[in-house]
């Protein structure tokens, strides 16, 4: 039994009538602060703080009607059991007592015969709080010895490109676009998933900064652009080494620069003769003067600033695209200079302390690492000794985000599957649950939040009792801790003496927390980190064991890659792209489809929708009557090509799957290369009604670093919907 009062981090007496600073959770760069308007133990108002210097009193279109996703109708209160068969979405209420119970049990059954890495933990971005990710994603399961999980759904790649050549994640601050006189958006779409960003973007442009967007799709940020190019997916890291290639041939590159501050300079400039704006302009599909012009835009103005997310890289080279771009900025020598440079991430500023967020040192060795982007081939087999026999998904939702979707769902079915789903609704993943358990929201829990896109941290106070039974992610972890007997007093601690724990440890060893405290966070709103106003890299130094820009890199090749940036059109191994598809996972559709005339394949590409964040808010009233249908949208030679007119629905297919969408037949997209959405939940039925989703299409391939996701590297046969 376990004690309700002892394990709980959130209020159990309702605060009366207050306003509440909290953080948005959600996966964004913004990480805004929120004020909770709280009447009688109930939020009655949601809104930006305006003392928050990033959010400026603003929230965006898909968190503005918070309350309606807290007080949803369809919030999940009560513990659930499966009553019905396999992924029917039929539950009885149970009690928590009854489900931890029960859990510990299949458990302990399951360790017995096949050992904790048989559990596998799932979980990814429903929150990006300390407590309520980090350590919820550490502790519990190290204790356990459970499988870990690889996180290489989102970003990986990149982050990896980023470190391996400037030795952290460090970007630029968005108020110093003020001194930039060039703005190159490349792959990533702020209007949506950056939306502070924006007014800085503006304020630039009005004041004469040069906006130039690369993408596909002529997303809401590149209506905005002075110039919006449109390469082919997958191909930027050539376009990156083109531009190299303009840039030294016409002298405008600095030498100085390349000779004090970066190591391997001799041997990328011989790379990057290999990709003479021709053969660039080819491979990406732009005119050959487009390049030139990219490359002189770039070179000439200064400071010029890269800002790239991870969009981007979501292909098969994602790591080298990466890589080539970072070389960009070295080139030019635009590092270290406000306003210039490149601006991805911030997260390398502060990381928590490992050690205590993991408690490794107390924790049996770590159970074998199972990639996240391949679940449906590990649940069906590809993981084995010891098979995956439980799965425990929380903050996630797999049956609707993961790529190769009908593979995720054959796994779930697997009667002897134990699968437990922490959430706050019954999305596509609960469905298949065993056992379902409620999760409080962001304004019922405790945590705090650092970001990805700024230096502020910012702590979130519960601003309501949890709804119905909920729990937070941390406080299930407690309970399940006390069932197998696990009696450290990190796995008991409350969620505020998790934050002051890691706070204190991590202030220890970084001087970016001098003077930040869990009192002043609680107190202040949010809390800036020591950087200091120097840009990233001002003193000329980076963080790589050499000291330099590594556009060499010697861990790379002692790691198995190309230590050059590069373009290769082939698979780390040698492949031809995309020809390398794991076993069941082949791209070419049936016969029928290839006896059809005309019908080449298209690029799918599946960008951030504007109103949802990937699926969450996907069941939102405001959310999806501001989204519409779900449409995938067509260059007109393309739709013209296989009969389709505005508003058909039509079946994109593959030999993985298929969904039916509604098209919109469009030059915002480049010929070849169609768009579709990421974000909807299956179980609402595409076109057809039938429980599908674009990820039903999407490839499990892994790109070339760190088992990145490939989303965006998928090709599909377009037709018309028969009516
Ligand atoms: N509104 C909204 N905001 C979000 C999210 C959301 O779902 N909705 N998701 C959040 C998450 S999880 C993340 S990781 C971030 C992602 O943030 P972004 O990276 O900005 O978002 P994406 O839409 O994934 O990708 C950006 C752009 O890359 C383009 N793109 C795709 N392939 C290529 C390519 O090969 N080359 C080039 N040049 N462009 C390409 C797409 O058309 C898209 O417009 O956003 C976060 N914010
Ligand atoms: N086709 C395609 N698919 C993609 C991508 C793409 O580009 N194209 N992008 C990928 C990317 S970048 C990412 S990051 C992933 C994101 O995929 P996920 O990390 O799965 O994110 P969400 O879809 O937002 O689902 C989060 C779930 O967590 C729940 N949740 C929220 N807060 C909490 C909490 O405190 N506790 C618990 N227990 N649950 C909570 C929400 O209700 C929601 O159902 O999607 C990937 N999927
Ligand atoms: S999703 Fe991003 S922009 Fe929207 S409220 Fe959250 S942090 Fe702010
Ligand atoms: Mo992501």
């Amino acid at each position: 039994m376990t004690d309700p009062t002892l394990l709980t981090d959130t209020p159990v007496a309702p605060a009366d009538t207050a306003l509440v600073r909290g953080a948005c959770p959600h996966d964004c760069p913004d990480t805004c602060g929120t004020l909770v308007e709280v009447v009688d133990g109930r939020a009655v108002g949601f809104r930006g703080d305006p003392d928050h210097p990033i959010t400026d009193g603003w929230l965006c279109g898909k968190v503005r009607p918070y309350l309606e996703h807290v007080y949803h109708p369809d919030r999940l209160t009560t513990p659930l059991r499966r009553v019905g068969p396999k992924g029917a979405g039929q539950f009885a209420p149970i009690s928590w007592d009854e489900a931890i119970g029960e859990i510990g049990d299949r458990w302990r059954g399951i360790i017995a015969e096949y050992g904790a890495e048989a559990i596998l933990p799932y979980s990814y971005s429903g929150t990006l709080g300390l407590v309520q990710m980090a350590v919820s994603n550490g502790r519990f399961w190290n204790r356990l010895g459970a499988s870990q999980l690889e996180r290489a759904i989102c970003g990986d790649a990149a982050q990896y490109a980023v470190e391996r050549t400037l030795g952290a994640r460090w970007a630029v601050p968005y108020a110093d676009t003020a001194h930039s006189q060039a703005i190159f958006i490349w792959g990533h779409n702020p209007a949506s998933t950056a939306p502070h960003f924006m007014p800085y973007l503006k304020d630039a442009q009005r004041r004469g900064c040069v906006v130039v967007v690369i993408d596909p799709k002529r997303t809401r940020t590149a209506r905005t652009a002075d110039w919006h190019v449109a390469p082919r997916p997958g191909t930027d890291g050539a376009l990156a080494l083109g531009l190299a290639h303009v840039i030294v041939n016409e002298g405008l590159h600095d030498e100085a620069w390349l000779a004090a501050h970066t190591v391997g300079w001799p041997e990328l400039r011989a790379r990057i003769a290999d990709f003479p704006p021709q053969r660039v302009a080819a491979i990406c599909g732009l005119p050959v003067e487009d390049v030139v012009r990219l490359a002189r835009l770039y070179a000439t103005h200064t400071p010029s600033l890269i800002k790239i997310a991870d969009g981007l890289q979501r292909n098969p080279m994602g790591g080298q695209t990466t890589r080539a771009i970072c070389a960009l900025p070295a080139l030019i020598g635009q590092y270290g200079m406000r306003g210039g440079g490149l601006a991805y991430s911030t997260s390398g500023y502060l990381q928590w302390d490992g050690a205590a967020i993991n408690k490794w040192a107390e924790c049996p060795p770590p159970g074998r690492v199972v990639n996240m982007n391949r679940l449906g081939a590990a649940l069906l087999g590809e993981v084995s000794d010891p098979p995956i026999m439980s799965l425990y998904v929380f903050a996630s939702n797999p049956a609707a985000i993961a790529p190769n979707a009908g593979l995720v769902a054959q796994g779930l079915m697997r009667d002897d599957l134990f699968t437990v789903v922490h959430e706050l609704f019954l999305t596509d993943t609960a469905d298949y649950a065993d056992i379902v358990l409620p999760a409080t929201s962001n304004l019922e829990q405790t945590d705090l939040h650092k970001a990805y896109g700024h230096t502020l941290l910012r702590y979130n106070h519960p601003a309501i009792p949890p709804l119905g039974q909920s729990l937070s992610n941390w406080d299930v972890m407690r309970r399940l801790a006390a069932e197998m007997g696990f009696a450290e007093p990190w796995l008991r601690q409350d969620a505020e003496a998790v934050i002051d724990e890691v706070l204190t440890a991590t202030a220890a060893r970084s001087p970016f927390l001098r003077d930040v405290t869990l009192a002043r966070l609680k107190t202040e709103g949010q809390v800036a980190l020591q950087i200091g106003p120097e840009a990233p890299f001002a003193d000329g130094r980076f963080p790589t064991p050499s000291g330099q820009v590594e556009l060499y890199s010697a861990r790379l090749a002692a790691e198995g890659h190309d230590p050059l940036p590069n373009y290769s059109g082939v698979w780390d191994d040698g492949e031809p792209l995309p020809e390398r598809e794991p076993e069941g996972n082949r791209e070419q559709p049936s016969r029928r489809w290839r006896a059809v005339q005309g019908d080449e394949p298209l690029d799918l590409i599946t960008p951030a929708a504007h109103h949802f964040v990937t699926s969450s808010f996907g069941n939102g009233r405001s959310q999806l009557r501001g989204e519409g249908a779900a449409t995938v949208e067509i260059h007109p030679a393309d739709a013209a090509a296989r009969g389709i007119a505005h508003g058909d629905l039509v079946v994109v297919e593959n030999g993985r799957g298929a969904v039916t969408l509604r098209a919109v037949v469009t030059d915002g997209v480049r010929p070849g290369v169609v768009a579709a959405a990421k974000g909807r939940w299956s179980k609402h039925g595409d076109g057809r009604g039938a429980p599908r989703n674009v990820n039903w299409t999407t490839s499990d391939a892994l790109g070339d670093f760190a088992g990145q996701s490939t989303f965006h590297s998928n090709r599909v046969w377009l037709r018309k919907e028969r009516d």
